[in-house]
C-alpha cells in the first residue's frame, strides 16, 4: 500500500501546548458553537459534532458536502484562525499560504466514529492536511486511494500531529472508535480534532 507522503508526529505539542490550543479553541467554540451535520441525501445524523475556524467552513447536510463562509445555524461568520494552529501549519506543511478551513471536530461517548472517507471537496490538492489529535485516543485507519485498498490501523494520541502530502492525501481514512477516559486533557472527556485544510488555490 502507498503511503508516501503520509507522516506522523508523535506528541509534537506537549501537554502544556495542548493545554494552550485548547484554550483557544474554546473560545473558537463559545462563537460558533458545535452542531451536528448529517450525510447527503439520507440525512442521518453524523455521530460526531462539528465546528469550524478561518474563511471557510466544512458543512454536510442532505444537499451534500461544501465548503462555506458561515455557521449554519448563528449564521454569523467563521472565527478566526487560533494563532497556535496558524503556527502549527507554517511548521509542518511547508505551504506558502495560510490554511482556508479549520474543521474542528468532537467525539464524545463510546460510539462516536468516522466512517472510511476521502477528502476531496477541496478545488485543489496540492497542499497537505495537517491535523492534530486532543483527549482521548483514537483508533485510526488509513487505507490507499482505492476504497478496496488494505488498510492499516493506528492508534492517535493527545498532541499528535498527522500530516498529509502527495499520495497520502487522497487516501482513504476514518475513526473507528475512541477510547473513553484515555486522556484527562477535555474537561468531561472525548477527544477532540483539528484538521487545517486549504480549499482554494492560493491568488496570485
Ligand atoms: C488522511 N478527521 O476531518 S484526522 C476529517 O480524527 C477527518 O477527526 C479524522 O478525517 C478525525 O476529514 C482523522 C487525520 C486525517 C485527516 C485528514 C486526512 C487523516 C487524513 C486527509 C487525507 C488522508
Ligand atoms: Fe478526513
Amino acid at each position: 500500500m502507498t503511503l508516501s507522503g503520509f507522516q506522523l508526529f508523535p506528541e509534537y505539542l506537549g501537554r502544556k501546548a495542548q493545554g494552550s490550543v485548547f484554550a483557544e479553541l474554546e473560545s473558537v467554540i463559545a462563537n460558533a458553537p458545535f452542531y451536528r451535520p448529517s450525510m447527503p441525501r439520507s440525512g442521518t445524523p453524523l455521530s460526531i459534532e462539528m465546528t469550524n475556524a478561518g474563511p471557510l467552513g466544512w458543512y454536510s447536510d442532505r444537499a451534500g458536502y461544501r465548503y462555506v463562509p458561515r455557521h449554519p445555524v448563528t449564521g454569523r461568520l467563521w472565527p478566526s484562525l487560533p494563532p497556535s494552529l496558524v503556527r502549527l501549519w507554517n511548521e509542518l506543511s511547508g505551504y506558502p499560504a495560510p490554511p482556508e478551513c479549520c474543521l474542528i471536530n468532537r467525539y464524545r461517548g463510546p460510539r462516536a466514529r468516522l466512517g472510511l472517507h476521502q477528502d476531496r471537496d477541496e478545488e485543489t490538492f496540492d497542499a497537505p492536511v495537517v491535523s492534530l489529535s486532543l483527549g482521548d485516543r483514537a483508533l485510526f485507519r488509513i487505507g490507499g486511494r482505492a476504497r478496496r485498498d488494505q488498510t492499516r490501523s493506528l492508534t492517535l494520541s493527545s498532541g499528535d500531529v498527522l500530516v498529509l502530502a502527495g499520495d497520502a492525501r487522497l487516501c482513504f481514512h476514518g475513526i473507528d472508535r475512541i477510547m473513553p477516559g484515555s486522556s484527562r486533557l477535555i474537561p468531561g472527556g472525548g477527544r477532540i480534532n483539528v484538521t487545517m485544510r486549504r480549499v482554494t488555490r492560493p491568488g496570485v
